[in-house]
């Protein structure tokens, strides 16, 4: 087991009910490995521990009525609370947040402490969204049962930014994405050269790497002109 030989560039702390979520995530791949190494530390604590309420409730009825429960703010500030330490920035996980892309990766990824707050039930107390967080991250345009699997996504699209997380080969990828030179990857092929009648392009297998690396550019505008259009246009203002 590699030994942590410096402090952590970032650290991670996620605030949620359902720490035991985090788990698995956190010990396999990359993600695993930067843990391991200690270039990032990431934590999963259980919001119980900050209830007041003796049967450790987070979450209560709405005011008004309405169906379904919504997340209390005292055990949510008081963790916030606990956890902050001035150099920090305080997520929210939420549907109501700018939809995560590479570029705000990026920028989560030079910042020193993210507390990512992760909500359950039907949403959270608004005075959380006006007066906790810095700021609220969607995932996408899709409804999910909470914020764990959101935080996921956002810690481990920026975990693998920081220096000496992956290795060089992954490394040079990190430019595919970039705001206005984002591009789907070129096809490939491995073993074996035939498989059901099917072969593998000729090119790769002629050990003429200029040829081949220009196959490969041509085959990935290619494929995100007709896949992903999108990404060959403009960035939007707010990537930039
Ligand atoms: C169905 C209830 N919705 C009212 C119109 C509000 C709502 C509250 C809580 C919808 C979803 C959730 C739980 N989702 C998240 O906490 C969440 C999320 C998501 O659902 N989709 C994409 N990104 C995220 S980040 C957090």
């Amino acid at each position: 087991m590699p030994v942590q030989t410096s402090c952590p560039s970032l650290v991670i702390d996620v605030v949620t009910i359902f720490p035991e979520m985090f788990t698995a995530w956190r010990g396999a791949g990359v993600v695993g490995k930067a843990v391991e190494s200690g270039r990032v530390a990431v934590r999963a604590h259980d919001l119980r521990a900050w209830s007041q309420d003796k049967h450790r409730k987070t979450d209560d009825y709405p005011f008004g009525g309405g169906a379904g429960m919504v997340m209390c703010p005292e055990p949510l500030f008081a963790a916030v609370d606990s956890l902050c330490a001035g150099d920090s920035t305080v997520i929210l996980m939420s549907p109501r947040g700018p939809v995560l892309t590479q570029s705000m990766a990026r920028s989560l990824a030079a910042r020193k402490h993210l507390i990512l707050l992760c909500g359950r039930y039907e949403g959270v107390d608004e005075r959380v969204h006006e007066h906790l967080v810095d700021l609220e991250i969607s995932i996408g345009d899709y409804i999910l049962s909470g914020g764990e699997l959101a935080a996921m996504v956002v810690a481990e699209a920026t975990m693998r930014l920081l220096p000496g997380v992956l290795g060089d080969a992954e490394s040079l990828e990190q430019d595919s994405f970039a705001p206005g030179h984002g591009m789907l990857g070129w096809p490939q092929y491995t073993r074996p050269r035939e498989y059901r009648g099917l072969a593998v392009p000729d090119v790769l297998l002629s050990g003429n790497h200029a040829q081949i690396a220009a196959w490969r550019r041509e085959q990935a505008r290619e494929l995100t002109g007709r896949l992903r259009p999108d990404l060959l246009r403009e960035p939007a203002a707010h990537e930039e």
